[in-house]
């Protein structure tokens, strides 16, 4: 449950005004679906847990199909309902994980900083996310498990060289354990979630399809933003 109290300990983006709201807010004006995907045992549920409720639960069993845990905030005057999808990594539900690429607005791709095998499957997981989920699927690579320093294989290095050169949207690493930078990979989502929002109502009220002198990124349309709806 997110309070004002934890809301606070979190690493707000500057140019927002950010607000936490408890996840069950009755309303909301923006929806969006985020996904973790990667293989098992990266840290999925652990990460979602605590970016969401900011604490560490070990997870004995893995997790069988998909969760989700809201997660709601204030930005600016818009209130955004996010639905975070944890996923498990098994085979198994491999063709189920396609249904879920499908709707999602951003996907983090996990891997363990001290596991290759994961960080090798992360180029995996990009293609069979970019075959199934919409063309504007925003992607941030994390590199979970930072706590273990003295475990790592994988640099920061390789990290930013993956993220640079499959031109994805982040690379964060993260300790699902310690809680670094776990709530600020979300605020970071969302925030880039809310840009892309605000730009394709932009590019609308301006007719829309113009030349965009600052690039790429700001002539994305919004993806699978649920209208402004009020619920409740
Ligand atoms: N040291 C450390 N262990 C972690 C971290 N995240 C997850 N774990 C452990 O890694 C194992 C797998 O985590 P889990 O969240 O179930 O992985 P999932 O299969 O990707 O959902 C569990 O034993 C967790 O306690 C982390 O950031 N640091
Ligand atoms: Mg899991």
């Amino acid at each position: 449950m997110i309070t004002p109290e934890n809301a606070k300990t979190s690493s707000i983006p500057e140019d927002f005004k950010i607000e936490m709201l408890p996840d069950d807010y009755p309303q909301y004006d923006l929806s969006f679906k985020i996904i973790f995907i990667g293989d098992s045992g990266v840290g999925k549920s652990c990460l979602t847990t605590q970016a969401v409720r900011n604490n560490f639960e070990e997870f004995y069993t893995a997790t069988v199909g998909f969760e989700f845990l809201t997660f709601n905030m204030r930005i600016n005057n818009n209130v955004l309902k996010l639905q975070i999808w944890d996923t498990c990594g098994q085979e198994v539900y491999k063709s189920l994980i396609s249904n879920f690429y499908r709707n999602s607005s951003l996907a983090l791709i996990l891997y363990a900083i001290n596991s290759r095998e994961s960080f090798q499957h992360a180029e995996t997981w990009l293609n069979d996310l970019k075959s199934q989920a919409n063309p504007n699927v925003r992607v941030f690579l994390v590199g979970n498990k930072s706590d273990l320093e003295n475990e790592r294989v994988i640099t920061k290095e390789e990290g930013e060289k993956f993220k640079e050169e499959k031109k994805l949207d982040k690379f964060i690493e993260t300790s699902a354990k310690t809680g670094e930078n776990a709530r600020s990979a979300l605020l970071e989502a969302a925030k880039l979630l809310y840009k892309d929002y605000l730009n394709a109502k932009k590019n609308l009220a301006d007719g829309g399809g113009q030349d965009n002198q600052q690039g790429d990124k700001l002539e994305r349309k919004p993806q699978n933003v649920k209208p402004i709806k009020k619920c409740c």
